[in-house]
């Protein structure tokens, strides 16, 4: 059994709330209790963070370390500006998927921009909250080819 860091980052603890059109109605308790089920039927663990600020991101990446086996990270806008989040993945060489709820690709020109992007192993973007439990499947692929 192992053990998947699902953090997300700024605002999204407003999900339900916040821009129901484009984050749609379903609240990050819904989320990490549907990340946490998803966990247990593949047999894992699933842990949740979430941070409004940048330090804490790192932080918790830095932590990670020995102790997830990856990590899905929605690092909401830090994904368009953040070189440190990026620095710190690249240092601890945390398997990481990139989560967005929204289709980045189709809304403003700097969503476009990912720094994540370069470090992650991929990115899923554009299908809510059923993304999380994509990632996590692709994070449990990830380390069986890793011979996990
Ligand atoms: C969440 C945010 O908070 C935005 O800053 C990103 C992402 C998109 C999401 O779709 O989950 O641009």
């Amino acid at each position: 059994m192992a053990s998947f860091l699902v953090l997300n980052g700024p605002n999204l603890n407003l999900l339900g709330q916040r821009q129901p059109d484009i984050y749609g109605s379903t609240t990050l308790d819904q989320i990490e209790a549907q990340c946490l089920d998803h966990g247990a039927r593949l047999g894992h663990d699933v842990v949740c963070v979430q941070s409004n600020h940048e330090g804490a991101l790192i932080d918790a990446i830095h932590q990670a370390r020995g102790v997830h086996a990856g990590c899905v990270l929605n690092a909401g806008a830090y994904t368009h500006t953040s070189i440190g989040l990026m620095d710190a993945i690249a240092a601890t060489e945390l398997p990481v998927v990139e989560l967005h709820l929204s289709n980045i690709h189709a809304r403003e020109p700097f969503r476009h921009k990912s720094y994540i992007a370069s470090v992650a192993i991929g990115q899923i973007c554009g299908f809510g909250p059923r993304g999380y439990l994509l990632a996590l499947d692709a994070l449990v692929g990830n380390l069986r080819d890793r011979g996990g």
